[in-house]
């Protein structure tokens, strides 16, 4: 039978061509962080998303077991079809992997004219090593200089510096060693202090608190790539207030937090859901 063809023109909706924006990261199959991560909250927040990938995993909400790299240039080749097409508006870097792609990566990111947020996926949150001396001395060298805003959490700016950050003093301090390496605004998850979450926002000379209420949930795989997501949305949407797209990003996070999926046996996933289902 062949099914009646429906009138859809009243349905077409026409999205704004300002509402792009793309990641370079690396794939979690689970989809809790990522990539995955990425598309879902550029999608809820009203973004057009596009993904270069540079890594699969293998993992589930319980932890990760295998890790394949792509090579450089394949990951060059698709930031360079995607950008020949489809300019995108903000562009966001999550795990790279190895020093190759991100010095490729870096190139890349020299030609482009939009904000870039550059999450360094170096050191999990629990202080476990992810990348080696290699990739943190080519994120030092070549990526940070193209940053608008990188966001690492308190070991990753540990890493990049080679100052102890485990205070509010001593998270300044390494906020501004990062400006100076070139990252235009630097936001380090110092995470829990006194019982709250804390942020520290480094534009131009000034470095900011940013306390949140801190969860005690369980739901927590993904909060970092949501955040830097959700920022680059926020960019991508075209506000350029640095300060904004970041309290906007912890909001977004704060809120992804409180949907409990309970999903996994592990560490189960946030998730943005601002579509309202
Ligand atoms: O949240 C950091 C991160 C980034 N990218 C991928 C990941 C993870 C953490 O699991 O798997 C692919």
């Amino acid at each position: 039978m062949i099914a009646k063809q429906q009138d859809v023109s009243s349905d077409v909706i026409t999205i704004s061509p300002n509402c792009v924006a793309l990641t370079i990261a690396g794939s979690d199959p689970s989809g809790g962080a990522g990539l995955q991560a990425d598309l879902k909250t550029f999608q809820q927040l009203g973004v057009y998303g596009m993904a270069a990938v540079t890594l699969i995993t293998v993992q589930n909400t319980l932890g990760v077991r295998r890790l394949e790299l792509l090579t450089p240039d394949l990951v060059v080749d698709q930031i360079r079809a995607v950008r020949e097409d489809i300019e995108p508006l903000a562009v966001k870097t999550g795990a790279l992997g190895s020093a190759g792609i991100v010095e490729a990566v870096s190139a890349e990111m020299a030609t482009v004219p939009v904000p870039v947020v550059v999450d360094p996926v170096l050191v999990s949150k629990h202080g476990a090593a992810l990348a080696d001396e290699s990739v943190m001395n080519a994120y030092r060298k070549s990526l940070l200089p193209h940053a608008t805003l990188v966001t690492p959490n308190r070991f990753e700016a540990e890493k990049l510096t080679g100052l102890q950050v485990n205070s509010e003093e001593s998270g300044i301090k390494a906020a501004r060693a990062l400006r100076s390496l070139g990252a235009e605004c630097v936001l380090i998850k110092m995470g829990e202090y006194a019982g709250k979450s804390l942020h520290l926002l480094a534009m131009g000379d000034q470095v900011l608190s940013l306390w949140m209420p801190r969860l005690a949930a369980n739901n927590t795989h993904g909060t970092g790539c949501i955040l830097s997501a959700a920022i680059t949305s926020a960019f991508a949407k075209g506000n350029g207030n640095v300060q904004e797209v970041v309290e906007f990003g912890l909001q977004e996070v704060f809120k992804a937090i409180h949907v409990n999926t309970e999903l996994g046996r592990g560490i189960h996933p946030a998730e943005v859901r601002a579509l309202g289902h």
